[in-house]
């Protein structure tokens, strides 16, 4: 087979991605509502700011604009987490980033697999935010012994999913009919089945351990748990969702609303409670937890020195106040979070005097000898645009993942990252995303540098 017959990994990915958000909408129709009132809210937006439109036309994002960016799944072992990777492999998604989530009480560590390289996230910017179930981390030594001899029987992934992987894997891609099979296959992974793998009794006790441990332990496969479409005000959604039927999460997590955005804002509605039903002699029927809805809203990715910052002010918030789940303290949240972050600069210049984001130049500045970037800016020489964040948040995901779990379980585990334990699970390094978007930024002034780049 001759390459140029092969799918393109950004191909497969898009079709995935479609046929997932067409999966979680049959299964969870809030979704859908959610997705009509980012919709209307993004066309308002749309309507009021011409430039913006005009932008994301001109960069052939208008038409994507209501694709899904990211979903999640939570597995059981390593075994799943490795070939969940050549899973992802074959759309061209790579892991990139280490989360820890014990910090914040969530007995899991995380990577996302998503595209790279600008012209990949352009044509589908799909990621996939995956958590590792750490259950040496679940005190009671017989539960665990439980849960993982239930997480030893079962297989996730579909023989003719495991039989296409290595197809690709020897070939080097797959033919457009495979890819399409592929992402039928792959499907399957990611489906909700409300028949439940363990007794209601174990069900109980492995929620009691904690609602997450229940979740990634009792069901026949790691359901999609959210897509997340992009929002051009989340501010407007998270204030409309009631309106739609709706209940969306306390507060949005992240930084406040700004004039220059940073990272990520991001919020979701309260996950659903959906009908289970327990095998055993006395079959019994249920209900769990787990599946919800989520937007994001994206800015300048930071570089160490601007996280630092913003991590930093994050913690002050969090000192001061703690949000809670029943929003009841929703209003004074944001005002402590808004003034605290006025020590975070909000001017695109200021951010790069201080050196807290990443900036992609254009232009030419060849032959000027220690060429000044600001002045070459205000003489319309170069010019440059923040890199957006492309990545995950460890507190926010936390919150995420605590809005939909209860306040109740709310626990404390004591803080362990283990990276090398997580890659060597995995079978590969994750990309260090920093060194990513230094990279970005550094070939972006070398090629203004070397005299090379349009200033369209
Ligand atoms: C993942 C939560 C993290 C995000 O957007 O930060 C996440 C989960 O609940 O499994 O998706
Ligand atoms: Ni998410």
């Amino acid at each position: 087979m001759t390459e140029s017959r092969l799918a393109s990994p950004d191909a497969i990915r898009a079709r995935f991605s479609n046929a997932m958000s067409a999966m979680y909408r049959r299964e969870v129709p809030a979704y859908g509502s959610l997705m009509e009132l980012v919709g209307e809210v993004n066309g308002d937006v749309l309507k009021r700011d011409t430039r913006l439109a005009q932008d994301l036309a001109e960069t052939e994002q208008l038409g994507r604009i209501g694709d899904e960016r990211h979903g999640a799944i939570r597995l059981g072992t390593a075994r799943e987490l490795a070939t969940i990777r050549r899973l992802f492999a074959v759309m061209g998604m790579v892991p990139v980033g280490y989360y820890d989530l014990s910090e914040a009480g969530v007995p899991v560590h995380s990577t996302a697999f998503r595209p790279v390289g600008e012209a990949a996230l352009r044509i589908n910017p799909f990621r996939v935010f995956t958590s590792l179930l750490r259950l040496e981390l679940i005190d009671d030594e017989a539960l665990r012994a439980e849960a993982e001899a239930v997480l030893a029987t079962r297989d996730i992934f579909t023989p003719g999913c495991l039989a296409l992987i290595e197809k690709a894997e020897i070939e080097g891609g797959l033919s457009d009919e495979d890819a399409d099979r592929f992402v039928a296959e792959a499907l399957e992974t990611f489906r909700w089945h409300p028949e439940a793998l363990v007794s209601a009794d174990l069900y109980g006790r492995l929620h009691d351990a904690h609602r997450l441990v229940a979740d990634v332990v009792s069901f026949k496969g790691p359901h999609i748990n959210h897509l997340t479409p992009r929002t051009l005000d989340i501010d407007a959604v998270q204030a409309d969702m009631p309106k739609k039927g709706i209940q969306p999460k306390a507060v949005i997590e992240g930084p406040p609303t700004r004039r220059c955005p940073i990272l990520l804002r991001q919020t979701s509605f309260k996950a659903l409670e959906e009908a289970v039903t327990f095998p055993g002699a006395e079959a019994a029927r249920g209900s769990h937890t787990a599946r919800f809805g989520e937007i994001e809203a994206r800015g300048i990715a930071l570089t160490p020195k601007g996280r630092a910052l913003y991590d930093s002010l994050l913690t002050k918030v969090r000192s001061r106040i703690t949000p809670a789940a029943d929003g009841s303290n929703a209003a004074e949240y944001e005002r402590v979070l808004a003034e605290v972050f006025e020590a975070f600069p909000d001017d695109w210049r200021e951010i790069r005097r201080q050196g807290l984001g990443y900036f992609e130049w254009r232009g030419s500045a060849a032959g000027i000898p220690s060429p000044d970037l600001e002045a070459l800016l205000d003489q319309g020489v170069l010019r440059c645009s923040p890199i957006v964040y492309e990545d995950f948040l460890p507190v926010s995901a936390a919150g995420i993942f605590q809005s939909n779990l209860g306040d109740e379980s709310v626990q404390s585990f004591v803080a362990s990252p283990n990276q090398r334990r997580f890659e060597a699970d995995l079978g590969a390094p994750v990309l260090d995303e920093f060194a990513h978007y230094a990279a970005i930024e550094q070939a972006s002034l070398d090629a203004c540098l070397a005299g090379g780049s349009s200033l369209a």
